[in-house]
């Protein structure tokens, strides 16, 4: 029998990879977007028109949509990556962060509990949560897993640690099935342009297209911070293994190698034959009041639990997001 998969901000980066995923594997979508003006949905240009994929408005700060969607569907698993997910942005607008990426998940695991108990569901949980925390193994090298004590840095990461505790709060109070995935910085083509590595490679874009010339700085903030990159197609795979455990639990997902924005930013433009010095200035703007220095996840749980290990590297990475980009301001 069809399974039916609700996936929350279905027109975000990971909804999109997670709608074709499930799509493919035989899934029946409810793809759920919260309303604007001027709706976009440029990431889900693959499974338009889609036979199996139903697309609804939605608002997770909303109980009774809510609730409402849960009565209608009952679905099989439901993946809440829905968020206000931009970290800088959660220092200017903390209420608003905590009301969607906290209450909203309330909102679900409550409409779960009550009206449909046998649902799956997935949170997306961030290593944001470790904030400046890490764990050193024995090599004296930092790492965090699962073990690492959360240490929250921005509003963003308290708001998703208050929903990463109630999560596990309704699997043991409730024995729902309901898990988190404590999943690291993953980029790709369709990843917003507001996040560091999409500003970087759409820059780069415009520029080898002559959209803009050397006089149009790119403006960045801290360029010392190491993060653990991967690729989100890799990582919706793993949002979908953790649902089909016989057990609920949380995972750590990552790649298990840091780098720093630094590094990035100099191998994109090494890509275009360009030495990032010559565009790149430093604005304050950028930087954060709180920073989180260094993330890098260790995944052993994951390997040898679900099976799962990433497949495309932080090189590939980087080349498939600056490819994109050229391809992208080319036919404009
Ligand atoms: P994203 O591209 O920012 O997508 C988030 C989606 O949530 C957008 O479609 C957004 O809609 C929607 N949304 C925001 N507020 C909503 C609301 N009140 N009701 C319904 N929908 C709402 O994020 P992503 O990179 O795909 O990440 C997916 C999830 O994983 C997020 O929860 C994020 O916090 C988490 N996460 C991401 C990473 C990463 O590196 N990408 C790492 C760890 C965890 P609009 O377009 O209207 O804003
Ligand atoms: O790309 P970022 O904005 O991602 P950040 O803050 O690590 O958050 C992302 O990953 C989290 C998982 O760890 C997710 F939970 C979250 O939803 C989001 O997807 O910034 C990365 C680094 C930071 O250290 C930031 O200070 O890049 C630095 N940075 C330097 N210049 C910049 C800029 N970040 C942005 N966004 N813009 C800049 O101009």
């Amino acid at each position: 029998m069809t399974k039916t998969a609700v996936i929350t901000g279905v027109n975000g980066q990971d909804g999109s990879y997670l709608a074709e995923l499930l799509l493919n594997r035989g899934y029946g979508v409810v793809g759920l977007y919260r309303r604007s003006s001027s709706n976009n949905f440029d990431r889900l240009k693959n499974v338009m028109g889609h036979s199996r994929l139903i697309l609804n408005e939605f608002d997770l700060t909303d109980p009774s949509d809510v609730t409402d969607t849960i009565i209608k569907y009952r679905p099989d698993e439901f993946y809440n990556l829905a968020a206000q997910s931009h970290v800088a942005t959660s220092f200017k607008q903390p209420t608003t962060t905590f009301e969607i990426d906290s209450i909203g998940v309330i909102n679900i695991l409550e409409a779960i509990r009550k009206f449909s108990g046998t649902t799956r569901f997935y949170q997306a949980s961030t290593s944001e949560m470790f904030g400046r925390n890490y764990s050193i193994n024995h090599n004296g090298e930092k790492y965090q897993d699962e073990q690492t004590s959360l240490m929250p840095q921005s509003p963003y990461a308290v708001a998703k640690l208050a929903s990463h505790r109630m999560v596990q709060i309704y699997r043991d109070a409730y024995k729902l099935y309901a898990t988190s995935g404590i999943l690291f910085n993953h980029e790709g083509p369709r990843r917003g342009v507001n996040f560091v590595t999409r500003k970087i490679t759409s820059y780069i874009g415009q520029l080898v297209n002559n959209l803009i010339t050397k006089d149009t700085k790119l403006k960045l903030g801290n360029l010392n911070a190491s993060r653990d990159w991967g690729h989100a197609q890799d990582y919706v795979y793993a949002m979908y293994l953790m649902l089909q455990q016989d057990v609920a639990d949380d995972f750590v997902i990552s790649s298990g190698k840091a780098y720093t924005v630094r590094d990035f930013v100099d191998k994109a433009f090494k890509l275009v034959d360009l030495d990032y010095n010559d565009y790149v200035v430093i604005d304050p703007e950028f930087y954060r009041p709180a920073e989180v220095d260094y993330l890098k996840g260790d995944c052993s749980k994951a390997k040898k639990v679900l099976g799962w290990e990433p497949k495309i590297s932080f090189d590939q990475l980087v080349q498939d997001m600056v490819s994109s980009d050229i391809e992208l301001y080319k036919i404009r």
